[in-house]
C-alpha cells in the first residue's frame, strides 16, 4: 500500500494542552507521525510520496471562509497583539448567546471559531494542516486513479474540525475534504468510516444534511467520553441526509469481541450504500494503553481490524487520526493497514 507523507505536517508542535483541570503535556506531538512513518519503512508496507499541492480550494469546499481566513491570518494578528506563546480559546458563543457578528478581538475570533480550549494554536499550525488536507487528497486521488487503497499520513488530524471551528487536536477535516473532493471529482457515493475512539462530530456535521456522503462511526459512548455532545445513537442525519448517518456509541472498557458486532453492523450498511470510495477515519486510540482513552483493543485486534474492513472490495483511502500511545502507535497502524491488505 502507498502512504502519503509530508514533513511540514511535523511543524505543528503543541506544547501544552488544557485538559483534566490542567496545563498538561501536549499528546499530539509530531513524534505521532515519525513512529508511523518509521513503522511504514520498517515494514516495507510501500512507497511513500509526499504530498500534491491542491491549493485552498477544496479546503474551502468544505469549511467557511471565514474560517480558513481565521486559521490562516491567525498567528499575525496573535503575535501583532503581543501575544507569543501557543494560543487556547476560553470563551464561546454557546446556546443564547450570539456567534454573529463575527468578533474583531483575536480572543473572540478563537472562541467563535473552535470548540474547546485543549487544542493549541500556533505559528505552524495553519501550514501543517493545509498538509495535512494535502496528504487526505492525494491519497484519495491514488485511489481514484486505480490504487486498491492508500494510506494518508495525516497529521494535525481531522475528525473533530467542522466547517467552522477547530477543536480535539483537528483544524481541517481531512477526511471530508478528501470526500469532498471525490464527489467534486466525479464520484456519486463516498463512505467515511470512522473508528477512532472519539466520536467524529465534525465529520458527522459536515455531511449530515447529505445523502452522498455516507458517515458511519463507532466509538466512545459521548455520554461518557469527548466529544460529549455528539455521536449519539439517535443521529441519523436529517433532511436530505435522513439514514445517511449511522452511530454506535459503546461502552467504557469495551474489547475487540464487544465492538466486533458494531463493526459487522457497520459493514452491512457499506453494502447497502455502495460506496464507490471507502474513506476510513482510521485513529489508534481504541488500544488498550492508549492514554487518554478506554477501549481495550490489544496491538494484534488491529490487524482483525484491517482484514474486517477489507470484506467487500471496496477502493479505500485511510487517514490517521488520533493515537497517543506513542510507542505503539507505527505498530497499531501498520497493523491495520497489513490487515487490510492480507
Ligand atoms: C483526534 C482525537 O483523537 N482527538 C481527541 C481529543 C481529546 N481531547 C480531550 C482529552 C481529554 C483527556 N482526558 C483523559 C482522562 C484520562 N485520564
Ligand atoms: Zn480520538
Amino acid at each position: 500500500m502507498k502512504t502519503v507523507f509530508s514533513g511540514v505536517q511535523l511543524s505543528h508542535a503543541p506544547k501544552h494542552e488544557i485538559s483534566d483541570g490542567e496545563l498538561k503535556p501536549a499528546v499530539e506531538i509530531p513524534s505521532r507521525a515519525e513512529m508511523v512513518l518509521a513503522a511504514v519503512k520498517q515494514r516495507r508496507l510501500g512507497d511513500i510520496f509526499e504530498p500534491d499541492d491542491f491549493g485552498m480550494r477544496p479546503v474551502r469546499r468544505v469549511h467557511s471562509d471565514g474560517y480558513v481566513d481565521f486559521l490562516e491570518g491567525f498567528w499575525e494578528k496573535w503575535t501583532a497583539a503581543g501575544r507569543q506563546s501557543e494560543a487556547f480559546p476560553f470563551v464561546w458563543p454557546v446556546r443564547s448567546l450570539r456567534a454573529d457578528p463575527v468578533p474583531d478581538h483575536i480572543d473572540g475570533l478563537l472562541g467563535r471559531y473552535s470548540m474547546d480550549a485543549g487544542t493549541p494554536l500556533g505559528g505552524h499550525t495553519f501550514a501543517a494542516a493545509k498538509a495535512s488536507a494535502n496528504t487526505a487528497i492525494t491519497a484519495a486521488k491514488l485511489v481514484m486513479d486505480g490504487e486498491k487503497s492508500a494510506f494518508g499520513l495525516c497529521r494535525p488530524p481531522g475528525h473533530h474540525a467542522g466547517a467552522d471551528f477547530f477543536g480535539g487536536y483537528c483544524f481541517f477535516n481531512n477526511a471530508a475534504i478528501a470526500a469532498q473532493w471525490l464527489r467534486d471529482n466525479g464520484l456519486a457515493r463516498v463512505a467515511i468510516l470512522d473508528v477512532d475512539y472519539h466520536h467524529g462530530n465534525g465529520t458527522q456535521s459536515i455531511f449530515y444534511g447529505r445523502s452522498d456522503v455516507l458517515f458511519l462511526s463507532i466509538h466512545a459512548d459521548p455520554r461518557q467520553e469527548y466529544p460529549y455532545f455528539l455521536g449519539h445513537a439517535d443521529e441519523t442525519g436529517e433532511q436530505a441526509g435522513t439514514g445517511f448517518t449511522r452511530n454506535w456509541p459503546l461502552p467504557l472498557g469495551t474489547d475487540w469481541q464487544a465492538y466486533l458486532p458494531a463493526l459487522e453492523d457497520a459493514c452491512r450498511w457499506l453494502l447497502v450504500y455502495r460506496p464507490e470510495v471507502l474513506i476510513v477515519s482510521l485513529g489508534l486510540d481504541c488500544f488498550e494503553k492508549d492514554p487518554i482513552s478506554g477501549f481495550k483493543f490489544t496491538s494484534e485486534d488491529f490487524f482483525d481490524l484491517g482484514r474486517k474492513l477489507s470484506f467487500a472490495d471496496i477502493p479505500t483511502v485511510f487517514l490517521m487520526e488520533g493515537g497517543y500511545a506513542i510507542e505503539a502507535l507505527g505498530t497499531n497502524c501498520v497493523n491495520v493497514l497489513e490487515g487490510f491488505e492480507t
